[in-house]
């Protein structure tokens, strides 16, 4: 079975043979990931998305129609994040050890816009719907770190005249971020493992396509079939912070 062969690879005692037989893998996170961290989910019957338009918060009209309204959402997210409860869980964990036994075959493409992997000692993290604690030069894009709630008048140091910052976010409609690098480790891979991403939303959810057109193995740990779950040849389902250690371990 294929779970036993990756686990008996990364167990594999001497670091010459792991460096030669290492698989290369891309592991795509989803907020599932971060649930049981007590970060809401998007599309559960208390997810975000039960509380707000997408169109309102998470589209560039949205934000041009009512900056106020999107900047609130963002920071009572961020001030959420920042608290002291919110910690990575067994699965990030799980992945820090998961890059550090594979070192640069390794990369973590995830769509949350929490730190949790960073958190948790992952390094080669790909953001590719942005990041929650970073805002942006709506002019220029120069990306600067959050300091605090961003109020509708701030404004960047980059332009003359100073323009308006906006949330470091991908919304509906905008491009997902570093599509080339995400591009080129899927058709590098050799094991594709996505983990708590319900699969709705593209081009993220059409990942698992191409890695399986490059030959990849394709792996699927959710809580429950996602949307595209016919598309990966081995499904786990259950909590992340279980399914997840379980099968890298
Ligand atoms: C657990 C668990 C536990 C729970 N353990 N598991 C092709 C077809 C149709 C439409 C499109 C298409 N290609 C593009 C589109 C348009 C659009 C799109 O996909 N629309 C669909 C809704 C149909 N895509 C876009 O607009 C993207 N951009 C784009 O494609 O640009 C192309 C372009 C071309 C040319 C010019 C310009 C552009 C951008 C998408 C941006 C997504 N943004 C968001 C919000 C922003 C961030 C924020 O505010 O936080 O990103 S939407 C939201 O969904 C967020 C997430 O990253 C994303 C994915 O959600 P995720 O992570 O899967 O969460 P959930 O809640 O859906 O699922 C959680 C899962 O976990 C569930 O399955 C649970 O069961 C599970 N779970 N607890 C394990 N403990």
């Amino acid at each position: 079975q294929r779970m036993r062969y990756l686990h008996s690879i990364l167990s594999s005692a001497c670091d010459e043979v792991k460096a030669s037989h290492n698989p290369s893998v891309v592991v795509l996170t989803g907020a599932g990931i971060s649930a049981e961290s007590g970060i809401r989910t998007f599309r559960a019957s208390d997810g975000l998305w039960e509380d707000h338009r997408i169109e309102d918060v998470a589209t560039p009209e949205g934000f041009e129609a009512n900056p106020e309204l999107v900047q609130a959402f963002y920071n009572a997210r961020r001030r959420q994040l920042i608290s002291p409860e919110i910690l990575p869980n067994d699965a990030h964990k799980a992945l820090a050890k998961l890059e550090d036994l594979l070192g640069n075959k390794f990369l973590l493409v995830t769509q949350n816009v929490d730190n949790l992997h960073e958190r948790a000692g992952n390094m080669r993290v790909i953001h590719m719907h942005g990041e929650l604690l970073k805002i942006r030069c709506t002019r220029s894009g120069k990306v600067a770190e959050w300091k605090g709630d961003l109020s509708v008048n701030e404004r960047c140091y980059c332009c003359e005249p100073p323009q308006p910052m906006r949330p470091h976010i991908v919304w509906f409609g905008e491009m997902p971020l570093e599509m080339d690098k995400i591009s080129q480790a899927i058709a590098e891979a050799d094991y594709f493992i996505a983990i708590g991403t319900s699969g709705h939303v593209y081009p993220a959810a059409g990942f698992v396509r191409s890695a399986r057109l490059y030959g990849a193995h394709t792996v699927e740990l959710n809580l429950e079939p996602s949307q595209v779950a016919n598309s990966f040849e081995e499904k786990h389902c259950g909590l992340a912070s279980q399914v997840v250690p379980e099968y890298i371990q």
